[in-house]
Formats: C-alpha cells, structure tokens, sequence
C-alpha cells in the first residue's frame, strides 16, 4: 500500500503540529465528516477514518459540520487537512448536521412516555427543512398493549412508522432498510433508545444509558456522530437535547406543513385561514367529521400559539 496508515480514535494536540509542519502526501481525497470536536474533524473515506486540521482559509469561511462532505490531504503522521467543503444540499442548525435526506423521530410510550406535543413539533420541522420523516417506536418490548391506536393518527397521516426494540432485535432489519442509502438523522428525546438502535442497525458501539437510570436530564450522547451503516448511507446518532425544533416558522406556513390537513385547505372559505375559529373552515369540518385526528388539530392550535407568541417577542 505504501501511504500513510489511517488512524482511529480522537484527535490529540500533537496532531497540530503535525498539520502546520507536516507534508502532504496524498490530495483531492473526498470523504465524510463523521465527528467534530473543537478543531479536528474525523472524517471517513474510502479505507478508514483520518483525523483533520482546517485548512486555514476554511477556518474563516464557517463551520465544517458533521455529514460535510469534504476534500481532504493526508499529511505525514496519519493526519489530514480539511482543503474544501463540497456544496450542501441541505444543512440542519439543530442538531447540526449537513446533506440530511430523512430525519427518524425515535420514541418510546413508556421510559420514557412519549409527548405527542414533542414529536408534533419534531415532526413540522422536518416537513419545514423539507426532510423526509419517519417515526421510529423502540421499546415495544416494555408494552403490554398494542401501539397500533396510538401510532394511527400518524400512519393516517402518510408518516411510515417502524415499530422496534433494540433489546429483543424487533424492526430493526424494517428500519435498516429505511435508512439504507441515505443519510438520516436520528432524533428524539434522552434515554429513547437511539443510540442503542443504531448499534443494533450497524454493529457501532455508541454508549447508552445505564439500565434503570433513565430520567429527566440524563443524556448519554453528548454530541451529533454519524454512523457508518452496512452498505451505503450514513446515520446521525444525536443527543437528545439537541431535537429538531421549527426555527422562525410562520403562522400562516405551519397548517402546510401537516400532510394530512393538506387535502383540506384550499376548501377553506378564506385565504390565509388559521383553521382556528373562522367560519368555513375545512380543516376544522374534517376535524369534526373525524376524517383528521382530533389529537393533532388541538395540538396544532397549541403549536400555532407558540410561534405566534415567540413573533411577538420578537
Ligand atoms: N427495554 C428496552 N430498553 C431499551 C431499548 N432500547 C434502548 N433501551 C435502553 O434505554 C436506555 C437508553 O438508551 P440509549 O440508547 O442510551 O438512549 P438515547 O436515545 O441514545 O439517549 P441520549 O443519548 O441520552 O439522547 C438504555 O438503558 C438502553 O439499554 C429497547 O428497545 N427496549
Ligand atoms: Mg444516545
Ligand atoms: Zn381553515
């Protein structure tokens, strides 16, 4: 083989020097970042994963974020430098990640419940960044009931939902496929399960929380890392502080943005209707005939509060 050997692992100090002294090798390698850390990006390409410097210039353009698809020089001392950040298709600003195709929002009714409300909102800021949206069900083993009632108003929706456990092996093969080829981020809220679902999905070794000591304010995973799956495509586990949230929405956007009240709007009687009170409201008819969920409509209004209270503060 004859180049350099590439290197696993986090970044040390020494590498900077490495980076500012040492010669380069090999150019115009192309690959992906997987991990950030202040100033060294890990970044996967063809082979391995090489550690990375930016290139001075670049330090100055902005930030390099995880799913960056970037043009890389090995340097001496199994380093490399960051030369170019390949255009973005899309670019998320929480959790920070870049060129995601689909966002898989992961929860569990029980440990913890599920918040409907959360995942309403997780799933408008999907539909906004224009990401394809699936929702992941872990921890069916824990239940007793059967989730299908609870998971309807989503599947009537148009939203495919995969149903798994990574303890007993459940789905995870259906949801390796959704993921398969693309590049997913993984969302939802601390102690879910995602990361355990993705070592479940690639065979990675992401840390997970200790057994029983799931609560409010514990998070396992600390910062966005994107996992290499089997094949092709990338996930990004993240934590679950860092949800997916609808930035500076508009109120008169947010009803476009729920597939399932999309057959209805234009039967509005008024252009601009909100579908709260206003007479000849279609949305709110198929509410009232039971053709959309009564569960998402009292949460739209809750949601839709919410971003005309933030504009007021604004
Ligand atoms: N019973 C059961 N427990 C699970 C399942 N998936 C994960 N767990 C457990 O749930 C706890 C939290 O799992 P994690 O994978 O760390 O959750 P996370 O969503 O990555 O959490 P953060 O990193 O904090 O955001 C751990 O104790 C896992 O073993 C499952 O399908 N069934
Ligand atoms: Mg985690
Ligand atoms: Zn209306």
């Amino acid at each position: 083989m004859g180049g350099p050997s590439l290197h696993r692992g986090p970044g040390a100090a020494r590498g900077q020097v490495a980076a500012r002294g040492g010669k380069v090798q090999v150019s115009g390698i192309e690959g992906v970042v997987v991990r950030g850390h202040s100033n060294i990006h890990q970044v996967a390409v063809d082979g391995g994963r090489v550690d990375c410097y930016l290139r001075g210039s670049l330090r100055r353009l902005g930030r390099v974020v995880v799913g960056d698809r970037v043009r890389i020089s090995l340097l001496e001392g199994e380093r490399g430098v960051i030369e170019e950040v390949l255009e973005r298709t899309s670019l998320l600003e929480r959790p920070p990640v870049a060129n995601a195709q689909q966002a898989a929002l992961v929860f569990s009714l029980r440990d913890p419940v599920w918040n409907q409300l959360v995942l309403d909102r997780m799933l408008l800021a999907a539909e906004r960044q224009e990401l394809r949206a699936l929702l992941c069900l872990n921890k069916v083993d824990l239940l007793e009931e059967d989730p299908a009632p609870a998971l309807e108003p989503y599947r009537g929706a148009g939203y495919p939902v995969v149903v798994t456990s990574a303890r007993t092996g459940l789905g995870i093969k259906e949801l390796a496929n959704f993921l398969a080829g693309h590049m997913t981020v993984l969302a939802g809220a601390s102690g879910v399960g995602k990361s355990s679902i993705l070592n479940a999905v690639a065979g990675a070794d992401l840390p997970t929380g200790e057994v029983g000591a799931i609560g409010r304010g514990r998070h396992t995973t600390r910062r966005v890392e994107l996992i290499s799956l089997p094949g092709e495509g990338f996930a990004a586990d993240t934590p679950g502080f860092s949800t997916l949230t609808l930035g500076d929405a508009t109120v008169e956007e947010l009803g476009a943005l729920y597939p399932d009240f999309r057959p209805y709007l234009e039967r509005c009687r008024f252009r601009g209707c909100l579908h709260l009170k206003e007479p000849g409201c279609a949305v709110r008819q198929a509410v009232e005939e039971g053709l959309l969920d009564a569960g998402r409509y009292r949460r739209y209004g809750r949601i839709l509060g919410e971003v005309q209270r933030k504009r007021h503060r604004q």
